[in-house]
Parts: structure tokens; sequence; C-alpha cells
């Protein structure tokens, strides 16, 4: 016997924005981010900022959209939608930057709305994706205006015009001179460096906060930083408190990282995240 349909209507999803570029292929990006948001019961809306041609380890090409129709995609969620949480990753250009940070700017009502900044420049084969020209906005406009930045080892070492950062001692200090020189919460991901652990740090202003998972040392699947945000961006929707919505996003990335698939049609060791990874609460 079926069970009887119910007759209360489910909640409604809370409402979250990724602002960033398209990967075909599907692991980062804004399909990534929607992925995501779906994981964790968001409605998710995107903004396109650029089209990546690439397949894991393998960027052919990339186009930029017009700031014009960044700005319009930007302008009909907005006037549409209660948006409860933004996330930004690829932004691509200054100009659509640009856009981007004038649309920030302009974006909480009564309420201070979550914005989760990942400032997205290589592609995990290293490819080049941000234009440089568009550091300064990110330095200027686009940090001040974050609930948290989620710059990796090699984001934190340009935007500080740091050496690299190979230790956990030169993270500390990278993570304080982050926030202290933003002005915004800074999420360090250490996942490139060595270690049994793979540890990301919060400075809070006060104190540090440690996130660790178990390195998963077989496993490279493209899109881990798109996920990560997406996913502390749409626990911010749902009104976690920050360092829980790191710890819960850290969980579910470690699943997504550990059960991700080989789904290349040839030997290529070509991994794709999973989305929907099995036994996390
Ligand atoms: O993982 C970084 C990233 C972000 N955004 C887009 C990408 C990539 C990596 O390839 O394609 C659109």
């Amino acid at each position: 016997m079926s069970p009887e349909p119910s007759t209360t209507a489910p909640p409604l999803p809370p409402v979250v924005l990724s602002i960033a570029g398209s990967d075909c292929s599907g692991g980062a990006g804004v399909q990534a981010d929607l992925l995501t948001f779906a994981y964790f019961q968001t409605h998710g809306l995107t903004a396109v900022t650029s089209v990546v041609a690439e397949a894991p380890g393998q960027v052919l090409s990339i186009e930029a959209v017009s700031p014009d129709i960044l700005g319009a995609q930007l302008k009909i969620l907005a006037e549409s939608f209660a948006i409860q949480a933004v996330k930004t990753g690829l932004l691509a250009t200054a100009a659509l930057g640009e856009v981007v940070a004038h649309f920030l700017e302009n974006l909480d009502g009564e309420q201070a709305i979550p914005i989760v900044v990942d400032p997205v420049m290589l592609a995990s084969s290293g490819d080049t994706l941000l234009d440089p020209d568009a550091l300064t906005l990110y330095r200027q406009r686009l940090f001040p205006l974050a609930t948290l930045a989620t710059p990796n080892l090699d984001e934190a070492a340009a935007l500080l015009d740091l050496p690299p950062i190979s230790t956990p001692e030169a993270m500390d200090q990278a993570a304080r001179k982050f926030t202290g020189k933003y002005q915004c919460m800074t999420l360090l991901k250490g996942g490139h460096l060595e270690g049994s652990d793979s540890t990301d740090i919060l400075w809070d202003g006060t104190s540090i906060h440690d996130f660790s998972a178990p390195r998963i040392r077989d496993k490279k699947p493209s899109g881990t930083g798109c996920t990560y945000s997406a996913a502390i961006a749409a626990l911010l929707a749902h009104d976690y408190p920050l360092l829980e919505a790191i710890t819960v996003a850290k969980q579910y990335l470690t699943s997504a990282i550990s059960q991700s698939a080989v789904l290349s049609n040839s030997n290529a060791k070509i991994e794709t995240l999973n989305h929907f990874p099995l036994g996390i609460d």
C-alpha cells in the first residue's frame, strides 16, 4: 500500500545565487554550484560570467560574457527573487568584477546577505582563468564586501604578494595577514599542502579555527574549491553560523572527493566529484 500523500507543504528552499563561469564538463563552475545547492535543498540561481571549454586537467578556451549581459542577469534575479546568500566564483575580467562589485554593493535590504567570495584564478589544470588586472578589484571592492573569502594557498600568496606558502606556520601568518589587509573573514584552504590531513584555517580576528579532514591522496577531481564555497553559501542561506557552515561543508566536500568517479571514455584519469555522496548525515 502506498503511503497517504502529505497534505502539508514542504518548507520553501532558501534562494542562493552563484556568480561564476560555466565548466562544460560539469565538475566546477556554475554546474558544480547548482548540484551543491540542490544537495543542500536550496534553490540555485546563476549569473554566468564566462564559458570555459574544458575537461578536468585541460582548458581549451575561455570566453567572457559582456558586462551588459552579466548586469542584466543580476538585475532580473535581484528584481525577482529573495536572494538569501551569494557566492562568487570565476569572474574572468576586471570589467565583469566591476559589475559584480556594483551589484553586491547595492544588494542588502533590511538584512545583510551573506557573500562568499572564492577568488578563482586558475583551473585545477593550472591554466589561467582570471585576467591579472582583476586582482585590484578583489583587493579594493570585493573582499571588503565579503562575509567570507576562500582563497587557496596560491591565490592567497598572489593576493598578499608573498612567496609560495608551504608550511603550516606560513599558512597561519597568511590567514591573519589576509583578514587584516582585506577586512573580511578568511578561510585559507590548505588542500595543496602535504601531510596526512587536509587542513583549512580561519582567522576571525581573535583566534584561529582549524577545519581538518583526512587527506584523500588517490583522488584529484576538479571543482573542489567551487563546491566548497557553494556549500558554505547554501548553509549560510539556511542560517547556519559561519563556523558550523564551514564544518558541514568540509565534511560534504571530503565525501564528494572520496566518492568521485572516473567517467572518461579513454584511459585518461578524468575524475569528477560526486555531488550526491552517500553516507553523510
Ligand atoms: O576550479 C576553478 C574553476 C572555477 N570556475 C570555472 C572553472 C574552474 C576550473 O576549471 O572552469 C568555470
